[in-house]
């Protein structure tokens, strides 16, 4: 992810005491962190990763709260295996039995927080109010909290449960292992876990024992530190002590010798002395600065990816099965349209007929009428529904017709054909590597569009197109249509107006009165009107026809090109549109990973070189 722009955030001034200040930046990083992460996105994100976001934002809450206040509290917690000593080590540190140890394992199921009188149990984190509390008075403990730990390790896994729930509310852990039990794998995970996540010192307990261990290799002390080191701790703290000693000795019960190179007094030494205000709040800082970190990380392996090259690879690819679709779906509604051509011919003949006036409207009428005796699209077509009203209108028929004959068609073929394009595109954008669990869904949605509406709406629209273009053509075309119209309208009026002149002419001829004007003289002007209106009726036929087989391939070739145009604005739109959303919400994330950078930076400037850089890996 490119890095962002690092400002500093508003509410940070820049001479401010670090760590109160910093609670209102931490707060507005929570919720704008809570609400994104609670958003819908259409990069979901994966439950680990969202209950990870929520994890974080607890932290964030945890932390400002924990800022907010004049000598903020250093909670120092003990963890490991069972059976190491932690709760002896408490003990000792306590110097009485506060928390319960024993050889029976695992002892502790309770977790004990160890604090200051004049701590309220109110201040403290809502983790550690539930824990055994056990006040003291010691003054050089005041700003400290101890926390003593159920076991990472035994069978109970309960324990283990607990003290994960725990670890977020440490600043420092201090990791102790025994010497059997310094390095078992389970304890060792989970401080690798950890490790960029807070301070760490480090307790080699039951070193009476450590001593006995002599000969057999390397001392434990030097093999964890080579481990440590390893790790990237460069000078780790370690303290090797002998708790059951010095909580015995608390308790008068030992005056025995220590074991050489014993250190527990160095411990309490630095536990009361050496973490002073200044180192706290380096490590408060330093906590603050490693939860940053994990929530930058955490949103970067979160952010959506680029899809706008693959979105555009994937768009060209779909063509040809866009296209290859329509034609197939076009030559399927047109094969369903075949059967009743002459419905189509008949709806064409009385479009083109509106056009006629008088005479000829009445003759063409009349053919019409006896050419498609008792059609009529409403009745003839099968699948049609029946009406009983009388003269619905045209575009009544004519929706309810190509609905029809979608429909016929849709439960043949189009159904199964729409769901095969759908794989198909997937298919395709696949190997465009377009990520499909992000494609399918709305793929197959639009795959689910009431498709037979739309294709009877093309066909509808198609048919109203072809006959435009027919009955109402344009250039040359439109001359001689328009002339033949004038013509079929005034030439048999004017003929039969002809033919009554000349038999009236004849009949009352004054030159030839005694002339015998037969029948077959009366009916000539019907004769030549017909024989008028028939040429007429033949000329029309030929230069204006509406017959199917004419209007085929045009149909076809509009039909296809219609459907293209309609697969095209459904489908060829969504990787796009896909990749935009995207990448909008990258820029979400975007947004987000430079507020807490700007913090981070903020810190960075102030931090105070203090006695606490053993307490950290590197990297
Ligand atoms: N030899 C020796 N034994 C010790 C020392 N410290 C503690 N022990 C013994 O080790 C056993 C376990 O001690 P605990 O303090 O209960 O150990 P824990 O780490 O709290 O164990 P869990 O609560 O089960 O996690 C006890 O029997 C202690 O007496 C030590 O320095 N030397
Ligand atoms: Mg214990």
């Amino acid at each position: 992810m490119a890095p962002a722009v690092q400002s500093l955030p508003p509410t940070l001034p820049d001479n401010a005491p670090i760590l109160r200040t910093l609670a209102p930046a931490l707060r507005s990083l929570e919720r704008n962190l809570a609400s994104w992460a609670d958003q819908t996105h259409r990069y979901a994100l994966t439950p680990h990763r969202k209950a990870a976001l929520d994890g974080l934002t607890a932290d964030l809450h945890r932390q400002a709260d924990g800022l907010d206040v004049d000598r903020p509290l250093l909670v120092v917690m003990l963890m490991g295996g069972t059976g190491v000593g932690k709760s002896t080590l408490l003990n000792a540190l306590a110097g009485g039995s506060i928390a319960q140890a024993s050889f029976t394992r695992p002892t502790t199921r309770d977790p004990v927080v160890y604090y200051h009188e004049t701590v309220r149990p109110d201040r403290l984190d809502p983790a550690l109010r539930h824990c055994r509390l056990v006040p003291h008075e010691r003054a050089n403990l005041a700003q400290k909290i101890l926390v003593d730990t159920p076991d990472v390790d035994s069978n109970d896994l309960t324990n283990r449960e607990k003290l994960i729930n725990l670890l977020p509310v440490a600043d420092v852990v201090l990791f102790v292992g025994s010497q059997e039990k310094y390095h078992d794998q389970l304890v060792w995970n989970l401080f690798l876990q950890q490790r960029r996540r807070r301070a760490f010192a480090f307790v080699l307990n039951k070193w009476d024992r450590c001593l006995h261990a002599e000969g057999t290799g390397v001392r434990p002390d030097e093999d964890l530190r080579h481990d440590l080191e390893a790790e990237g701790f460069q000078s780790p703290l370690i303290f090797r002590t002998c708790a059951q000693f010095w909580l015995e000795k608390a308790t008068a019960q030992n005056q025995g010798k220590l074991p050489e190179g014993e250190q527990f007094g160095e411990l309490l030494h630095w536990l009361e002395l050496g973490l002073t205000r200044a180192e706290i709040d380096s490590i408060k800082v330093r906590g603050v600065g490693q939860l940053l970190a994990t929530i930058q990380g955490t949103l970067e392996e979160a952010a959506p990816p680029d899809l706008t090259s693959a979105a555009q690879k994937t768009q060209a690819a779909w063509e040809l099965p866009l296209t290859e679709e329509a034609g197939a779906t076009a030559e399927i509604l047109l094969n369903t349209l075949e059967p009743n051509q002459k419905e189509i011919e008949h709806h064409f003949a009385l479009e083109g007929q509106r056009r006629f006036r008088g005479l000829m409207a009445w003759y063409l009428q009349l053919i019409t009428r006896t050419r498609f005796a008792g059609s009529s699209l409403r009745q003839r077509i099968p699948f049609l529904p029946r009406s009983r009203e009388p003269d619905a209108p045209r575009a009544w028929d004519l929706a309810m017709f190509t609905r029809a004959c979608s429909d016929v068609a849709a439960n043949r073929e189009l159904d199964a054909r729409g769901k095969a394009l759908v794989n198909r595109l997937l298919v395709v954008a696949d190997s465009q590597n377009y990520p499909l669990w992000l494609l399918t869904e709305p793929v197959e949605s639009l795959g689910a569009l009431d498709w037979r509406q739309r294709y009877a709406i093309a066909l509808s629209e198609v048919l109203a197109d072809v006959e435009k273009t027919w009955t109402r053509p344009k250039g040359m075309r439109r001359w001689v249509q328009t002339g033949l119209i004038w013509v079929a309208n005034w030439l048999p009026p004017l003929a039969l107006l002809a033919a009554l002149v000349n038999f009236l002419w004849r009949f009352f001829d004054p030159k030839d009165r005694g002339y015998d004007v037969g029948w077959k003289d009366a009916l000539l002007p019907a004769v030549v009107v017909l024989a008028v209106l028939i040429i007429l009726h033949l000329l029309i036929n030929l230069l204006m026809p509406l017959r199917w087989a004419s209007i085929r391939d045009e149909f076809r070739k509009r039909l296809e090109a219609r459907l293209r145009q309609d697969l095209d604005s459904v489908y060829s739109r969504v990787p796009g549109d896909l990749a935009d959303a995207l990448k909008e919400e990258r820029r979400q994330v975007e947004k987000l990973v430079a507020e807490s950078q700007g913090v981070s930076h903020w810190l960075e400037q102030r931090e105070k070189s203090t006695q606490i850089a053993g307490l950290y890996g590197h990297e």
